[in-house]
């Protein structure tokens, strides 16, 4: 059996192909359609995102799809990049571009905010309580409804990336509470943590209950 996944993010194939793998799923994602329309994310919320690229795909193919909209929300910066995360460095914009605009942004008044002043045994400094937002949306073009559920995981911005796993602003995502970055962690302990981890695990359960009647 098969999921189709309406996304062009590597990464996020990545960590549902891990997770519905073990439920016995394989992940189809964007990569395997290439010829089907981009969606235009003009919504102001997560979950509004997630339930347009949802629909969009699964009207396209005529069959269910899931959809995953998420982001990071920066304390110091008032809850940017938020909806925005993508994009942040504008035109062209890549992860390590993103990165080193976050970085950029948040150091410039580090030295002013008291959360700012920690530092790691490397030296890192911790520049703001963050956390990662997860905004997942199923929609079934044959009933017309949508399964949503949203995930979270609170951490902060360190200065200095570290580890190679994950993708995004995962290497600049520090967990304090484990001692390690987010980028430090295998696909496995990410997914037990993560937005999309906990995001997926309530989506799985709403999806129970719905077929349960
Ligand atoms: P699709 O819309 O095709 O799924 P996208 O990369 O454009 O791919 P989003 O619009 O949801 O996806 O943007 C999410 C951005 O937020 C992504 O580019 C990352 O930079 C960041 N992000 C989301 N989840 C993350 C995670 O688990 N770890 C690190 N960064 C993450």
């Amino acid at each position: 059996d098969t999921i189709v996944v309406a996304t062009k993010n590597a990464g996020k194939v990545r960590e549902f192909a891990h997770a519905f793998g073990k439920l016995g799923l394989q992940v189809v994602s964007m990569f395997d359609y290439p010829n089907l329309p981009d969606v235009e994310e003009d919504g102001l919320t997560f979950a509004e995102n997630a339930r347009k690229k949802a629909k969009t795909i699964a009207d396209a193919l005529g069959q269910p799809v899931l959809a995953d909209d998420s982001g990071l929300e920066v304390a110091a910066l008032d809850g940017a990049p938020g909806v925005y995360s993508a994009r942040y460095s504008g035109a062209g914009a890549t992860d390590e571009r993103n990165n080193a605009k976050l970085v950029e942004a948040l150091s410039a008044a580090a030295d002013k905010r008291p959360d700012a002043k920690d530092t790691l045994a490397d030296g890192a400094r911790l520049l703001s309580d963050a956390r990662f937002v997860c905004a997942l949306a199923l929609y079934d073009p044959a009933s017309g409804k949508y399964t949503e559920a949203e995930g979270y995981v609170a951490g902060r911005i360190i200065d200095k990336p570290r580890g190679s796993g994950g993708f995004g602003y995962d290497p600049l995502f520090w967990l304090p509470q484990y001692g390690r970055a987010m980028a430090e962690l295998t696909t496995e302990e990410k997914q037990a943590i993560s937005h999309r981890g906990g995001a997926l695990q309530q989506l799985l359960g709403r999806m129970e209950l719905a077929s349960n009647g």
